[in-house]
């Protein structure tokens, strides 16, 4: 065969390839509320590695922001994104039985946490969510809540009695501040520095991770290590998005999900270790002596209801796990 056939022939080749499209990538938008440089980034960034390294770049995930988590997992349960990264903080609203995770001073420490949301009963609210048209994938997490505020130093119930106090959209949260004699402000992290700003509130309550990536020092002077509640976080997909993918896809999608969590933690465990230094030298009063047997006792009539109105049995299974 000739060279100019030769040459002929990988050319027709050449623009035989160039002309049919690249195989199209299959977009997966996950959103979350803080900055990239956060443990929700983290969590998020390794999922998105681990999966296109697993798919060949068959699938891209695009991360975005939106700080305001309820809105975002509107967006997934309509489908208009795949993905939200959230606290558990408006979840309650969308799937009630995940409003357990949210009672205060039920999880000891991390371990027990981690531990209970990993094991069956984690896995058995996870299952909550198919019937309301989502899928929860997997826990992550966003740390244990401490309360702020630009008034005065807090370490006993009495010093928040009359305190604007913005909380997350829920009403277990809400529930626990009225009893303490605060005045809780529902509002979506999205307003909240220009309400800090404006004095709307005096305060509020957010893990040290949030704290330190949302410098949220610059609006707030006392920092009180309550430790009042564990905020949980979790990977809510849309259930039509992920059952588009084939078997060895969603497998793969899961594993790097489990990716994400495991950084995501990392990144807490780290931000742990030194926020509250980095908050003391960013010029915040940082309270450490704080009664938390008072707030427990002071608590006792919500944590009456919330036997009541919450699963109890549920509520002690989590508070006996080991
Ligand atoms: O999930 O709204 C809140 O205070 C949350 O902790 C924040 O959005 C991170």
């Amino acid at each position: 065969m000739t060279l100019f056939r030769r040459l002929l022939g990988a050319t027709a080749l050449a623009g035989l390839l160039a002309a049919a499209p690249a195989q199209a990538q299959t977009q997966i938008t996950i959103q979350h509320p803080l900055p990239g440089n956060s443990h929700y980034g983290a969590g998020a960034l390794a999922l998105k590695e681990a999966f296109e390294r697993a798919t060949n770049n068959r699938f891209r995930v695009n991360i975005q922001r939106n700080d305001n988590e309820r809105e975002a997992i509107e967006s997934v349960q309509i489908g208009t994104i795949e993905c939200s990264l959230t606290s558990t903080g408006p979840v309650g609203n969308f799937v009630p039985a995940v409003r357990n995770v949210d009672v205060p001073f039920l999880f000891r420490d991390y371990a027990h946490a981690r531990g209970v949301l990993d094991s069956e009963i984690g896995q058995q609210l996870l299952a909550q969510f198919q019937p309301r048209g989502l899928v929860g994938v997997v826990w992550m997490e966003n740390g244990f809540r401490h309360l702020t505020n630009s008034r005065r130093e807090v370490s006993v119930p009495a010093d928040v009695r009359g305190m604007k106090v913005r909380t997350m959209e829920n009403p277990v949260h809400m529930r626990a501040f009225s009893t303490l004699g605060a005045l809780p402000t529902p509002m979506a992290f999205s307003e909240l520095v220009p309400a800090l700003q404006q004095g709307t509130v005096d305060g509020q309550e957010n893990p040290i991770p949030v704290i330190v990536a949302n410098n949220l020092n610059q609006v707030q002077r006392f920092l009180t290590l309550t430790a009042h509640v564990y905020s949980p976080a979790i990977l809510i997909c849309n259930p039509g998005a992920l059952g588009r993918m084939n078997a060895a896809d969603r497998a793969a999608f899961q594993e790097a999900a489990r990716a994400g969590a495991r950084a995501n933690r990392e990144r807490v465990t780290a931000d742990e270790a030194s926020g509250v230094e980095e908050l003391r030298r960013r010029g915040m009063a940082v309270v450490t002596q704080v009664d938390t047997a008072a707030f427990q006792t002071a608590l006792a009539p919500a944590f009456a209801e919330y036997e009541r109105t919450l699963d109890g049995a549920l509520l002690r299974r989590i508070r006996d796990w080991r």
